[in-house]
């Protein structure tokens, strides 16, 4: 069959399918694209001909920046857990190095995108084409070589029949959850538009089954060994819970055996918050109950968890209690597993907890200790309750009005700043796919495009975008996406002129918050003058959205429902208050200036020397 590379390409990923449990889906749903003359051509021109409206079987996306495009695909891809993504398609030169960080973001949080960049010409002819980085020593090295650290497979398509052996390397590598992230072929803007003649059995439909490994005899028995050794456990609940749909598994686990349950950001919602073993948030943003806990237990089971430092409190958390602690990490993938020299257990998060259950028969946790832990979190829900309530609107009071007024299955979107600590300890999800905080690479930017994708991905669902305002600067112009595809989402903007989460830290470590607030520079030179004079809300207006500006805790509660009932983009413009916040109760490690000609610096310095003296090397 004679077709050039990018006709092939786009007939092969058509034929593209996943399967888990029975359900088939595309593996590929659709392709994000911005044009120019490295893509123009080649895919440009396949996508054309073969028609790439919604009727279709690979529909076509006009995103308008290319980091945004990845940001969308991960949103989808992490909304459908994992088993269908988005291909993203670039030119050559900046719009493909756009698209760096959201590969980066993509691999880091294991969530499956493809990446189409445009590359300069592989026959050399006309070098130095518009936008090439020309390398003296490295003729073959492009700026797409950039994309390699981040990309957990990376292939550079130099002669069309080099797509046969690649593609399906490609696929699998999208489709694996142990090994997923940004999955990158570099097309020559030449090789795209070439044409070959392609085997017919490339194109067969290819269905690519994805896997629930089950624990191997030995390692379970050693699990199970270790778990019956243990009166204080603890399980922490990580992304993989999630993907692996295995949240009725846990909700029975956790209550048979009487074992609290903390979770990560990515874990959040695998228990609903009112579960009986639900102790909430864990780690630097975990909650009072659940952080205690962390402290005492004496044997940790992370099931679908990296163990950032986010959750491990930069490793003070665990352990702190006389006889330590050990670990037993539940993975598909093993290098997650062997972290803290764990007890290994390479499975699927639902297949390991199907295989325990018969194992640990009769166990179950000191009665004391799960006594304790629903007590814990009672008294945290009262402090949850007070913090978001109120006539002021602080930060906590819109999260709480927001959460009253989304029903169970409407979807949180969220990334950077302060909201996310906020969020995950006081948001009650009781949806397992209903919080959706992006804090693997925590990236400013991924709130609108990443809502746009998990709208994409579940247009029954309501979506709700929490954005501050640093990250709605940085990229907001996704708004005219959702727009442009008729595709609702509510995004409610929360204004507080600048950077409060790093402000705050600044102070934390003597940087006086140099830099965090949105001022005009002042008459002594330094950025201290008067606010600075933008209009966020008409900002967003001029993209096409519906806009409510929202003064008051009232007309906050009927702007959320409006938009809620409303059927087009709408944006909730709100100004926060500074006020209280839930308390830190562990740590998070950021250096602090050794030597310093400030008292609050060197105070701050004696403070965190302190603090690292918790630190454990969970060995
Ligand atoms: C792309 C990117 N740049 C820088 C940072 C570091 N950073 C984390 S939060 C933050 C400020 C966010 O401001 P805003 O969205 O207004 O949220 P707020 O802190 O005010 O809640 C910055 C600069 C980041 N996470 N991502
Ligand atoms: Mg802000």
């Amino acid at each position: 069959m004679r077709l050039t590379v990018a006709q092939a390409l786009l007939r092969f990923l058509a034929n593209q399918w996943s399967e888990r449990d029975g359900v088939e889906q595309r593996l590929v749903a659709g392709c994000l694209g911005i044009f120019g003359h490295g893509n123009v051509a080649g895919i440009g021109q396949a996508l054309a001909e073969r028609g790439a409206g919604t009727s279709g079987d690979l529909p076509y996306y006009l995103a308008r920046n290319e980091q945004a495009m990845v940001h969308t695909a991960v949103g989808y891809a992490r909304a459908r857990d994992r088993l269908s993504t988005f291909a993203c398609t670039s030119s050559i030169g900046p719009g493909a190095t756009n698209m760096v960080t959201g590969a980066a973001l993509a691999t880091i949080n294991r969530i499956p995108v493809l990446l189409l960049p445009g590359d300069v010409f592989a026959t050399r002819v006309a070098d130095p084409v518009l936008q090439q980085l020309e390398d003296p020593r490295f003729p073959d090295v492009t700026v797409n070589d950039a994309l390699r650290p981040v990309s957990r497979f990376f292939d550079r398509i130099n002669r069309p029949e080099q797509l046969v052996a690649s593609l399906p390397a490609a696929m699998r590598v999208l489709a694996d959850p142990a090994e997923t992230g940004a999955v990158t072929l570099a097309l020559p803007q030449d090789v795209q538009a070439e044409a070959y003649d392609w085997p017919e059995e490339l194109f067969a439909r290819r269905v690519w089954h994805v896997a629930r490994p089950v624990p191997e005899p030995a390692a379970l028995a050693r699990a199970a060994e270790l778990a019956r050794s243990s009166r204080r456990p603890l399980i922490v609940a990580g992304g993989g819970v999630v993907y692996s749909g295995a949240w009725r598994e846990l909700a029975g686990f956790a209550a048979r055996h009487g074992v609290p349950v903390g979770e990560t950001q990515a874990g959040k919602g695998a228990l609903p918050y009112d579960h009986p073993c639900a102790v909430g948030a864990v780690g630097h943003t975990g909650t009072a109950a659940a952080n205690e806990l962390a402290r005492d237990a004496d044997l940790v089971i992370g099931i679908g968890t990296r163990y950032t430092d986010f959750t491990t409190a930069s490793r003070t958390l665990f352990g702190q209690a006389a006889g330590g602690v050990r670990f037993l990490n539940v993975n598909v993938a093993a290098f997650d597993a062997a972290k803290h020299s764990g007890e290994m257990l390479v499975a699927d998060a639902r297949a390991a907890l199907e295989a325990l259950g018969p194992a640990l028969d009769g166990w179950r946790a000191d009665p004391d200790w799960t006594a304790r832990a629903a007590r814990l979190t009672r008294e945290w829900q009262e402090q949850v309750a007070l913090l978001t309530t109120g006539d002021a609107l602080t930060q906590p009071v819109v999260l709480g009005m927001l959460n009253e007024v989304a029903h169970p299955t409407d979807v949180v979107v969220n990334a950077a700043g302060s909201m996310p600590g906020d969020l995950h300890k006081l948001w009650r999800a009781s949806d397992p796919k209903s919080y959706h905080v992006e804090y693997g690479y925590s990236c400013m930017g991924y709130e609108i495009a990443g809502g746009l994708g998990v709208k994409l991905a579940v247009p029954e669902r309501e979506v709700f975008v929490l954005v501050g305002d640093g990250s709605y600067l940085m990229m907001a112009q996704e708004i005219a996406t959702a727009v442009q595809e008729g595709v609702k989402l509510v995004v409610v903007l929360v204004d507080n002129r600048g950077f409060a989460s790093i402000g705050g830290l600044s102070e934390a470590v003597g940087a006086g918050r140099l830099g965090t607030a949105y001022r005009l520079r002042g008459a002594g030179g330094e950025l201290d003058g008067a606010l600075l004079p933008v209009d966020l809300a008409a900002n967003a207006a001029s993209l096409g959205a519906n806009v409510l500006r929202a003064d008051g805790p009232e007309s906050l509660r009927l702007a959320l429902a409006e938009a809620r009932r409303a059927t087009g983009t709408t944006v909730v413009y709100v100004e926060t208050v500074p006020g209280p916040g839930a308390e830190t109760t562990a740590w998070w490690d950021v250096p602090v200036a050794e030597v310093s000609r400030g008292e609050e610096t060197r105070r701050a310095r004696a403070a965190y020397e302190r603090a690292r003296r918790d630190r454990r090397p969970y060995l």
